[in-house]
């Protein structure tokens, strides 16, 4: 028998293991990285709003017998005009600003100061660009009575 003709199961099973590598790498490359790194296309403007929008954790807002914390404690934004808020922390302690209901911005990503900076310490600043439209209710980690929300508006005009 001619042998040169035929194959043995071994080299057969070579080069299907080679193919294998070979499909697996390729998507891993031109598929799977492209799809995870994909951030969404967003208005030039909604990433870089004219205005901001602040909110100021004041004195005392550790004090649950204290009414006041963020302030203002509900704000309008509109996007394109001042999606992004940044929130002051003048308090003397630490304080977060934490999604109530676990939002994920498409773009920015969780709307949590714990997945970015932690705790915002005093005289610390967190910054959040929203880029969709909906309701934010957030509270404070460590103060769950300490709660706000923040509306994102279409733009108006
Ligand atoms: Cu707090």
């Amino acid at each position: 028998m001619t042998s040169t003709q035929q194959h043995s199961p071994f080299s057969i099973g070579v080069i299907a293991f080679v193919i294998a590598i070979g499909v697996s790498i390729g998507y891993f490359q031109f598929v799977y990285l492209p799809t995870i790194n994909l951030k969404p296309v967003v208005a030039q403007e909604i990433l870089g709003p004219s205005k901001t929008t602040e909110i100021k954790i004041i004195t005392g807002s550790a004090n649950p017998q204290q009414q006041d914390n963020f302030i203002p404690k509900l704000v309008d934004v509109e996007l394109a005009v001042n999606n992004k808020v940044i929130w002051i922390n003048e308090d003397g302690i630490g304080h977060t600003v934490t999604t109530d209901n676990d939002a994920i911005d498409r773009y920015t990503g969780r709307f949590d100061s714990l997945d970015t900076i932690g705790v915002v310490q005093p005289g610390q600043t967190y910054e959040f660009l929203f880029t969709q439209e909906g309701e934010f209710p957030y509270h404070c980690e460590p103060h769950p009575w300490m709660t706000g929300m923040v509306k994102v508006l279409k733009q108006k005009f």
